[in-house]
């Protein structure tokens, strides 16, 4: 899954596809590169980010939504908001990516449940401007994200989602610090028992900057494409069913060479 962030700020690539044009093609590039989903977002959920206006929202990812699903691709809307999401599966996405995981808006499960798409529920526990401060799991991390993950799942099916339709996300970076970014990548297995696919958006994420740090300080954003690309191949090998990056071409060759192997070995 290929990101394209229509967004001034976002942590990672921030400001460099704000405008229709420059995502649009960005998203075509990226499917050229290998992605098999691009995940359209117009809003920054980097911590401390403040959030846009629906309109402005629905401004930045709908006409983007509507050029790449007409090109072909398989397209994910990357929002919290249930009137972005049904407007960008009227606008031809396939896919709903909502990182709060239907908790930002009561709205969003009957949007879900009256469509049939595919939809991401990624652990959340509160907006960007102070996720920071719920990063207490009584009984670990690891039991917490998959017990509320769990909860959400029931939410949906009883809102009329088909579990089939659901995919999990521990939602790294969110509601985490650095140490339990790493401990829920080694509890990936537990999150899998819960039955679902699962998406992992680890690319250029600040844990990898700090396991990267040196004399100057934390890597740059722009420096954990190698670290990133490595994770993605252990997570593959794991079977995850995606893995949301920002360098695709790096990760699909990456996952070339994997997949030939695995393949020679039966
Ligand atoms: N991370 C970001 C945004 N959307 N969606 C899912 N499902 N999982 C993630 O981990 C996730 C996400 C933040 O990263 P960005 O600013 O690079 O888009």
């Amino acid at each position: 899954m290929g990101v394209v962030n229509v967004t001034p700020d976002s942590f990672s690539d921030g400001g460099r596809w704000d405008d229709h044009a420059s995502a649009v093609a960005h998203g075509r590039e990226l499917l050229e590169h290998g992605a098999d989903i691009l995940d359209i977002g117009g809003e920054s959920t980097r911590p401390g980010a403040t959030r846009p206006l629906v309109a402005e929202e629905l401004d930045r990812v709908v006409p983007v939504i509507a050029d790449l699903a007409a090109a072909g691709a398989v397209v994910s809307v990357d929002t919290m908001r249930a009137e972005v999401a049904a407007a960008a599966l009227d606008a031809g996405a396939t896919i709903v990516n909502d990182v709060s995981g239907g908790l930002a808006d009561p709205g969003m499960l009957e949007v879900i449940a009256g469509s049939r798409a595919t939809y991401v529920a990624m652990h959340w526990r509160a907006h960007a401007h102070h996720m920071t401060q719920f990063t207490s799991y009584r009984d670990g991390v690891v039991a917490g994200v998959c017990r509320e993950l769990e909860a959400r799942l029931e939410a949906l099916v009883e809102a009329g989602v088909p579990e089939s339709r659901v995919v999990l996300d521990p939602g790294l970076g969110f509601a985490k610090t650095t140490e339990q970014n790493w401990e829920l990548l080694a509890g990936l297995a537990q999150l899998q028992a819960l039955g679902r696919p699962v998406l992992v958006g680890a690319s250029r994420k600040a844990f990898l900057g700090q396991l990267l740090a040196g004399p100057d300080g934390v890597r740059a954003v722009d420096q954990r494409e190698h670290a990133g690309v490595a994770l993605a191949v252990l997570l593959a090998e794991r079977g995850v069913w995606a893995l949301r990056v920002h360098d695709v071409r790096a990760t699909a060759d990456a996952l070339a060479v994997w997949q030939r192997l695995t393949q020679e070995q039966g």
